[in-house]
């Protein structure tokens, strides 16, 4: 079995939530890598065709676990995605499930041109705390966090926060995780 030296972390939340902008600091700042499954499963071919009504791709999930298997197992990677249940659990040291006020939320899907199903349907994720249901219904609940992304100063606390524990958890590991 391969050991890891440095932790994976899963970035996770409703679209629009701030995962890819938390994740490209996180990224810059700490050396782990940012790994969009957005672009894995683009450009990889992880996907059964495209949503048109929804505008995203139908994704191949056992495509898209094998193809990233060999990476994410020797650890260091943040997993950028709008859900985390189908990641095994040995691989994932830490999940973040952002979240974000629906009024604040609206706007920035707004912005985007969702349509307006694609829209309505992560308001109602969002206020129904799906992604942090799906969490805790997939991983122990030590290895959980859930963090505001509201404004720009909550992001610069989430990051720091995630910064130290990534500091403590490399000095706990120092051996190499299983
Ligand atoms: P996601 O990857 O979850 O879809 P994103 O990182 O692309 O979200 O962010 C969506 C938009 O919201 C983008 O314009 C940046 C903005 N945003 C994200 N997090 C924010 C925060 N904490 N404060 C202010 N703006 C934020």
């Amino acid at each position: 079995m391969r050991t890891r030296t440095q932790p994976n972390i899963i970035m996770t939340g409703t679209p629009g939530v701030g995962k890819t902008t938390h994740c490209e600091t996180l990224a810059q700042n700490t050396g782990l890598k940012h790994l969009s499954i957005n672009d894995v499963v683009k450009e990889r071919g992880c996907h059964d065709g495209f949503d048109e009504e929804f505008k995203s791709w139908i994704v191949d999930e056992d495509k898209l676990l094998d193809s990233i298997e060999d990476e994410v197992k020797q650890g260091g990677y943040i997993i950028d995605w709008h859900a985390c249940d189908l990641f095994p659990k040995s691989w994932i040291d830490l999940v973040v499930v952002l979240r974000v006020d629906s009024t604040l939320l609206y706007d920035r899907l707004k912005a985007r041109d969702y349509p307006e199903a694609k829209l309505q349907e992560n308001l109602d994720s969002e206020i129904m705390e799906v992604l942090l249901q799906e969490a805790r219904d997939s991983y122990d609940e030590e290895i959980i966090v859930e963090l505001t992304s509201n404004t720009s100063d909550d992001m610069e606390s989430n990051i720091e926060r995630i910064e130290t524990w990534i500091g403590h958890w490399k000095t706990n590991n120092a051996e190499g995780a299983q």
